[in-house]
């Protein structure tokens, strides 16, 4: 389902991400700076605050995420998922629930994006609620990308 080469949180006091069987504690906003002033700037752009980021590294193409769904329970279902891309681009997908694996629904078709350095990609209530999204592996890819998903998390 993953392999990224490296991956640390940011977020208010307590906050920790569960996914996939692991747990991610947050480290302080004081130790970054700078991803702290990115934090500030989504917030203007998107107008609803976060408390939690979640930083992905991937070395090259290689390094890719599966299809999930970012349903954990200590998430804000009802906030945007604020994605934010440096580096490499990278093809970003999306599949809707209703048309994966061999008895699928419906056939909807597959939904892909480029994802450009310094572009913004929102995920609003309720696209997760419906629809899986992935960073395919692809052989063509050297160069690093770094993602940074700006979320709103609940204490539990
Ligand atoms: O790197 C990306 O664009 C995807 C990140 C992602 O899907 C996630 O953090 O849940």
């Amino acid at each position: 389902m993953l392999k990224i080469f490296f991956q640390v949180a940011f977020g208010d006091d307590g906050l920790s991400y569960k996914f996939s069987g692991n747990c991610l504690p947050s480290k302080p906003w004081e130790t970054c700076p700078i991803i702290f002033e990115l934090k500030k700037c989504v917030e203007s752009v998107v107008g609803c605050s976060f408390n939690f980021v979640l930083v992905n590294r991937y070395k090259d193409g290689s390094d890719h995420m599966g299809e999930h769904r970012d349903d954990e329970k200590e998430l804000d279902t009802q906030a945007p998922i604020a994605s934010l891309s440096f580096g490499a681009v990278r093809e970003f997908a999306f599949r809707h629930m209703d048309s994966r694996g061999k008895n699928a629904k419906s056939n909807i078709p597959k939904q892909k994006i480029d994802l450009y350095p310094g572009s913004l990609l929102l995920m609003e209530y309720p696209t997760n609620k419906f629809w899986y999204h992935s960073l395919p592996a692809r052989k063509n890819v050297f160069g690093v990308r770094v993602n940074l998903t700006f979320r709103k998390m609940i204490k539990l």
